[in-house]
């Protein structure tokens, strides 16, 4: 027995106006998927002249991002590196491990990183996320600088990813795993300062002359937990060798006299306590100079 005729009307009234509506609830479904998939694409954060800096807070969900967390911290590679600043070894404020394919070799970010960091091969794991970098990017990359901070004491101070072997205008991914941490870029010389947080799978992308035109810095925080951030860069082969070479002598050397020098702004030329040099002496050398002229010899040697 069916149901009594005036419901079974009312069901196909409602059936068909379901069907009716179809076409109208797909762009709502639409709408839901993007409000789902929100943060995973890159939006502009800014743009200035060639420059500019663009975010995707959720690169990567909350699973994915914990299992990627889980294995690069367990890396035997990374570890503290060293800088010898006139003859005293300093360790860097956080563990690095580079990783490098096609021939890339060791990676020393000026003549006083020494020995400099030896280049690891990619896992299974670094390859996909360089295929996901690279998709959202649309640019190639055959390295990348893994970075652990392991509290908010750990840090990397003001700087530009200037190395001589990237060539002249380059985009530099920069993918962060685990405690949120603020990131600071400002324009050279300028005092004026940007800040965006990056969480747990986020994705930043330093684009175009970014690095000729700002510094960025990782400042330290309190009560930060362990965080992982990985920067992809693609070695342009006929630069390899220029890799170890300072910056100022090497931009001579790439593009010739009359190109600005990474000279310190004003804000860098005032004294600064000794514990915000950012780095730990391993042995005495430097104990007589004043903050200012230890702050301007860290920045000469390319540590970071
Ligand atoms: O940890 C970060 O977000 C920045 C790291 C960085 O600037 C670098 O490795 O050159
Ligand atoms: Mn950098």
């Amino acid at each position: 027995m069916g149901p009594p005729p005036r419901r079974a009307a009312a069901a196909a009234v409602i059936v068909a106006a379901a069907v009716v509506q179809v076409p109208r609830i797909a762009p709502l479904v639409d709408a839901l998927a993007r409000c789902q998939r929100r943060g995973s694409a890159l939006a502009t954060v800014f743009e200035s002249r060639a420059s500019a800096l663009a975010h995707a807070p959720r690169f990567y969900d909350r699973a994915t991002a914990d299992a990627m967390f889980d294995e690069i911290a367990q890396y035997a590679g990374l570890n503290f590196t060293s800088y010898l600043i006139e003859g005293a070894r300093v360790r860097s404020p956080r563990r690095m491990m580079w990783c490098a394919e096609g021939g890339v070799g060791e990676y020393r970010f000026s003549a006083n990183h020494v020995p400099g960091l030896r280049a690891h091969p990619f896992t299974p794991t670094l390859r996909r996320m360089r295929r996901d970098v690279e998709r959202a990017v649309g640019k190639s990359f055959n390295a990348v600088l893994i970075n652990l901070y392991a509290d908010g004491t750990e840090h990397a101070a003001w700087h530009s990813d200037d190395d001589p072997w990237l060539g002249r205008d380059f985009d530099v991914p920069s993918l962060s795993l685990g405690a949120a941490r603020p990131f600071r870029t400002r324009r050279r010389g300028d005092v004026n300062e940007t800040s965006v947080t990056l969480g747990h799978g986020s994705l930043l992308v330093m684009k175009g002359a970014f690095q000729r035109d700002y510094e960025h810095s990782l400042p330290r925080v309190t009560g930060a937990g362990v965080r992982i951030n990985l920067t992809w860069r693609y070695i342009t082969p006929a630069l390899r060798h220029l890799h170890n070479l300072k910056p100022s002598v090497a931009r001579v050397l790439l593009h010739g006299d009359g190109v600005e020098t990474h000279t310190p702004s004003t804000r860098d030329s005032r004294p600064i306590p000794t514990q915000a040099l950012g780095l730990r002496r391993l042995a005495a050398g430097a104990a007589g100079r004043s903050t200012c002229t230890k702050r301007l010899l860290r920045r000469q040697s390319g540590a970071r």
